[in-house]
This record gives structure tokens, sequence and C-alpha cells, in this order.
């Protein structure tokens, strides 16, 4: 098979690295190499945060009106839709995504961009009712700079759109390192964004390998807001890094979210929400429903549906839109798979479904296991797995239930499977968790912020705080009194 080269955009033109390395990626279907690309360093992030900044200050952006970014966000939502089925195979080959998820995703990334597009030219200041007599004051929301957005490999295209579609909206620009594992999409997508009409340098694509491009990019002192999707340690280097230039930053690091299902439930509805929640996506999702609480009186009935309907989930080529459940994106995450479950077997857990790699596939996959723990202590049950991994655990009453959801330092997202309105509200409120979903599990949109607390990160993605959150306020005020200025040692 001969290997696809991809180059990366900066300033509008498509290069290689300065120092003219690269490195591989892996289809992990079937653990082969299928793409090179170019393996950025120190100079080539210099190279794009610097037109980056340009473009920023540049007439050609800073000129535009904020009903011309909308509209060249438009275009650029319904390029996406136009292009919708080949980004979907790119980002499935590079990652090993179902196509019947990517093209989900795809068929609904417009959505961010209009979404965006709208906000664009709404972003309003306020006068201010000040209480000083010959004082008018108001305040502008202003665009930051440049953003860094740091991509991980599970939802490339998705994890781009939710935060450059609202940063540009905004007026920033922006320089994005995709996963070295997952690019390939982000690459196509970036010769739309020029397609679009976004002039040159307004949004560049640095690719290249965490610990060089992307510390590169995080310490830059012309990158004024970053955009982190990734895990918590990274996290701690990114959070390091803004704390050098005084970046301000969002971060979104994955979960433990609980999944709690209740005696009243609707059981096929809950079973179909446990499965969308921690086998959807083989569980590489931020918001994967790893925790199953499951009440006393349901827990045998649950758990006999369950693992029935596990059985008929079929594990095979991402490609193939009969798969329901893909491989791992990296040999790593198979390997962190594999290490968690035989801990959690160490520890006591029961397997009561799944626990191996299946047999016959040549790529990295993983069966879908379910893990019965009758301890909260567990590794399994407080630390993300990041694979089709559910920790089960069975609950006596609503106290319990709480106390278990609320007891990992992850505070993401977490699910309710209750008929009692009362108390699938009790829950909402008392949840530590930044996203909850009564009924349903896995529900996204681009008016819908997400982010978490805790070890699930800080900052807020979708929504109209998630465009606010890529401004900054400036106040001015004027003297409107004809009077000479008084005593200047005084505060006014
Ligand atoms: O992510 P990383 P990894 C979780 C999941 C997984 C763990 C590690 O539990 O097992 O994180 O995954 C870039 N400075 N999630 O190692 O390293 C890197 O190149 C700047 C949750 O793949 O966090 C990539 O572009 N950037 C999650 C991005 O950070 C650096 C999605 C994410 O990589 C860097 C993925 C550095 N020093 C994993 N080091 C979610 N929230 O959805 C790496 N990067």
């Amino acid at each position: 098979m001969t290997l696809r080269k991809f180059q990366m955009l900066v300033n509008g033109a498509w290069i290689d690295a300065a120092s003219g390395k690269t490195y591989e990626s892996i289809n992990p279907a079937t653990g082969r190499v299928w793409s090179v690309l170019p393996d950025a360093d120190e100079a080539d992030a210099d190279h794009a945060v610097r037109a980056a900044d340009a473009a920023f200050r540049g007439p050609a952006w800073r000129g535009l009106t904020a009903t011309t970014r909308g509209k060249l966000l438009r275009r650029l939502g319904d390029l996406i839709a136009e292009h919708a089925s080949e980004l979907a195979e790119l980002e499935t080959q590079d990652n090993g995504k179902l196509i019947r998820e990517t093209r989900g995703q795809l068929a609904y990334l417009p959505e961010f961009f209009h979404y965006s597009a709208g906000l664009a030219d709404k972003l309003e200041g306020s006068t201010l009712p000040i209480d000083k007599a010959d004082m008018f004051a108001f305040t502008v929301p202003e665009p930051l700079g440049v953003v860094a957005a740091i991509i991980p490999w599970n939802s490339p295209l998705y994890l781009t759109a939710i935060k450059l579609a609202p940063a540009l909206a905004a007026g920033n620009t922006l320089v994005i390192k995709p996963s070295e594992h997952a690019s390939a999409s982000i690459l196509r997508f970036a010769a739309l964004v020029a397609e679009a009409g976004f002039p040159a340098g307004v949004v560049n694509v640095v690719t290249g390998l965490g610990p060089s491009a992307g510390a590169a990019l995080t310490k830059h002192p012309l990158v004024r807001r970053i955009a982190f999707t990734g895990g918590p340690s990274t996290a701690r280097h990114v959070i390091k890094a803004s704390a050098e230039n005084f970046a301000k930053l969002s971060l979104e690091l994955g979960g433990k979210s609980a999944n709690i299902v209740f005696d009243d439930a609707d059981l096929e509805s809950a079973v179909n929400g446990a499965v969308a929640g921690i086998y959807a996506a083989s569980g590489q999702s931020c918001v994967a429903g790893s925790r199953l609480l499951v009440q006393d009186g349901i827990y045998e009935r649950f758990v006999a549906a369950l693992t029935a309907r596990m059985a008929r989930i079929r594990i095979g080529d991402p490609l193939d839109p009969n798969s329901d459940m893909g491989p791992m994106a990296t040999e790593q995450q198979l390997g962190i798979v594999e290490s968690m479950v035989g801990r959690a077997r160490e520890e006591g857990a029961d397997v009561l479904a799944g626990g191996q790699r299946p047999a016959g596939h040549e790529g990295w996959y993983y069966e879908p296991t379910l893990l019965a723990c009758t301890s909260e202590k567990l590794d399994v049950v407080q630390n993300e797995v990041f694979g089709p991994v559910a920790a089960i655990m069975r609950f006596n009453d609503d106290a319990e239930a709480l106390a278990l959801a609320n007891g990992t330092e992850y505070a993401l997202a977490a699910g309710i499977w209750t008929r009692d309105i009362g108390r699938a509200h009790r829950f909402a409120r008392d949840i530590h968790a930044g996203i909850v979903w009564v009924n349903t599990y896995r529900a996204v949109s681009a008016m819908a912020p997400i982010g978490g607390f805790g070890a699930s990160g800080y900052g807020r993605e979708g929504g109209i705080h998630a465009v606010l959150d890529y401004t900054e306020l400036k106040t001015v005020w004027v003297n409107l009194s004809e009077q000479p200025m008084g005593d200047p040692f005084v505060m006014r």
C-alpha cells in the first residue's frame, strides 16, 4: 500500500516541517502504517503562532465586520456538509472510530459553525449605569488573539469544531495541534477553511508530537488562549506552560461518569443508555458512562439484559457500516485497557462479560467488558480507562447512589434512569457533574455547554458562554464634564 503523505498549513501555505522530519501514523484497524506527516518542532510552532498573530492584527481579518466573519463561518459549515463523507472516512481510517459514528458526527458538525456564525454579530457590550455624575461608561467584548487548540485523537473534527467555531466568531485566530495519532481529517478540514474564504494565517495547523510541537505552542508568548482536550497529566503541563504568559485556558479532561439506574427505570432504555455510554466509540469518549450504578431491585434483571445486549455487539472493521465497535485508537490505549482490567481482576472485580482481546482481529480491538465491583476503592472505579470497560456496582437507596456517584475526583457527566420526576431533579441538582442526562445519554448540541469540575477540567465548550470565553471585556470611561479634572491624588 502506498503511504499518504500530508503537509501542514501555515499562513495559507502547505509545508513540511522546517527540519524535514516526519512521523508515521498507524491505522488502528490493521495496526499498519498508512500515512506520513510533518514532525513539527519549536521552530514550526513559532512560525505558525507568528502567522496567526500577524493575521490577528492584519486588516484582512481585523477589518472584517462581525457579520462577515459569521458569513465565512456559515460557508465553512456548508463546505463541511458537502465533504462530510470524505472527512468521515479519513477520520475513521486514522483513529479507528466507527464510520457510523464519524458520519453521524460529521452530519451534525455544520451546526456548530452555523450556531457560532449566528452569534458572531451578537456579541454586545453594555452601557453601564455608572453612579458618578458626568461619566459615561460602556463595555466592548474583544477577541483575545492567538488561540492554541490542542486536540486529542478520539474525536478530532468534533473537538476542533467546538473550539474553532466560537473562537473565530469572536474574532480570534488559531493554531491547531491535532493529536499525532489522528491528524488527517483536521488537515483536510483546514483546506476547507481556506476554501471558505478565511484570510491566510487565520487558521493554521501544525502536526507533531505533544512534548515538542504541543509544548512549544502552549508556552509561546504570543498565544493568548489555550483550548485543551486530553488527559489530566498532560493538562498539568499545559497549565504550567500557560502560567508563563498568563494565557487564558479551558481544559476538558475526561471523566468517570456515573450512569445510575433506579428500580423504576425503563429497563430497555436504561440498557441502551448503558451501551451508548460505555461501548459506543469503544468507550473512548470523555463522557463515557464508565460507572454503572444499579439499584438492588433491578440489578439482576439489568445485568442479564445488558450482557445479552453486549453479546450482540458486532466488533469489526470500523469502515464497515455494520460494525458496532471498532478498535482502540492506539496500541498504547489498548495496553492501558488490558492492564486496568488485569488490575481490577487482582483487586477482586468479577468479570461478567468480555475482559480480553477478541479472537480473529489483527488491529487493536478489545471486547466490550463488564466488571462487577463491590468496593468503590478499586482503581477501575476511580480512574478513567478510556476503553469499552464498565464497572458495575449496586446500591440500595438514593443516598447511597448519590454518595457513589459523587465519589471520584472526576465530575464531567452523569446519567439518571428513573420515571420519578422529583428524584430526577433532586439528582440533577445534587450530582457533582458538568452535564446531567435524564433518561438519555451522550446527547450533544451546539447550543449546550460541555465541561466538568475537578479533575475533569474547567471552562465550557458549546453554547453562548463558549463564544464569550474567547473574548475579554474592555471597559471605556468617558468624562462628559467640561470642568477641569480635580485632585489627581484621589480615586475618582
Ligand atoms: O492524551 P494527551 P493521550 C485521556 C484518556 C487517555 C489519556 C491519555 O484517559 O488514556 O487521556 O491520552 C498533546 N504539551 N483522554 O496521551 O497526551 C497531544 O499531542 C502540549 C481524554 O492521547 O492528553 C495531543 O494533541 N500538548 C480525552 C493532546 O495533547 C501536549 C481525550 C492530547 O494528548 C503535550 C483523549 C504537552 N506536553 C485522552 N503532551 C478527552 N477528554 O476526551 C501531549 N500533548
